[in-house]
């Protein structure tokens, strides 16, 4: 969708294509305050998870196809296009990514630290660092528009920046801490492994005889997750015939939507007599196990901050 286009600089359009929630806000911000400072403070501000590129271009009618798409010349030698800088493709057709190098003294795009990557195939991407979600992207400039995704722990508009940890303020003592639950019951003659997954990242196998410390450890040997505090509520392990309730409370982690996403389970591997019950709670869910101590799942009123809000970041490259 084009939101805006207007005359900048000497003849060039800018053109701002609404995307899905997958680009970073400051993936707009970087690019738009290296190239348009003034511009950008004409943007109004936008929805949370919105997302915005911007295109500088060179002609006027977007949907009107033209020869290299007005972003080259053509070798009438070869019959090839020969591209202006920031375009690429057979016909030009194609915003290129920014490019640099990472002291190997070799430009590479976004810098070595991403991926290049159209709109269609970022909003298919599920990276759990910057794009949680898959959505089809079918819009026009779905194949025309590239952006850097940047590897975890770079950031601008070509992944020159190094990130910081993010974290929550340690000021804020009115915050709650996201509780999910585990409700499990394996009755009879239980046998093998169940596993959590969360980020894309799952668990090695956990005997249903393990104990709250163990689920702890397991789950913190995953990258995605930095601490979380494991009780079980009225059962010595974690998966007992008679069922237990365990809460998994997320107390610290360093990336940005930090514990946003849910922990799921798997008990494929697991066997047993009776009938195996696994489920999580979230977002207020109270525990459904019989005769145990009614446990509240909560979601979260923290949200993270680079340098937890407190300190300084993304300082310029050098
Ligand atoms: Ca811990």
């Amino acid at each position: 969708m084009i939101l805006f286009r207007r005359e900048c600089h000497s003849a060039t359009i800018i053109i701002v294509s609404r995307f899905a929630p997958c680009f970073r806000r400051s993936f707009l911000a970087s690019l738009v305050r290296s190239s348009l400072p003034s511009f950008l403070s004409s943007l109004p501000s936008f929805a949370p998870r919105s997302s915005l590129l911007f295109i500088p271009s060179c002609f006027t009618n977007i949907s009107k196809p033209q020869s290299h798409s007005g972003f080259g010349f053509c070798n009438r030698l070869t019959g090839s296009c020969v591209c202006r800088t920031g375009f690429e493709g057979a016909a030009c057709d194609k915003l290129a990514c920014p490019k640099g190098n990472n002291n190997m003294l070799v430009d590479e795009p976004c810098f070595g630290h991403g991926k290049c990557k159209t709109m269609r195939e970022t909003a298919k991407t599920q990276d759990f660092v910057q794009l949680f979600q898959e959505v089809d992207y079918t819009n026009w400039d779905a194949d025309m528009i590239q952006g850097c995704v940047c590897q975890a722990g770079w950031g601008g508009f070509d992944c020159s920046e190094r990130e910081c940890p993010w974290g929550f303020d340690p000021r804020d003592t009115t915050g709650k801490d996201e509780v999910q639950l585990l409700d499990c019951k394996c009755p009879g003659t239980c046998t093998g492994t169940f596993t959590l997954k969360y980020k894309g990242q799952t668990t090695d196998g956990i005997a249903p005889t393990a104990t709250a410390l163990l689920l702890e450890h397991e789950l913190e040997k995953l990258d995605s997750v930095a601490d979380v505090r494991v009780n079980t509520h009225g059962a010595a392990t974690v998966c007992p015939a008679h069922g237990a309730t365990t809460s998994i409370t997320f107390l610290r982690d360093f990336s940005r939507h930090s514990n946003q996403l849910n922990v799921t389970v798997n008990t494929t591997k697991m066997t047993s007599t009776g009938t195996i019950v696994a489920n999580m709670k979230y977002q207020g869910q109270n525990s459904a196990m019989p005769g145990q101590t009614a446990v509240s799942s909560t979601k979260t009123t923290r949200f993270p901050k680079e340098c937890s809000g407190r300190g300084k970041y993304r300082a310029k490259r050098s």
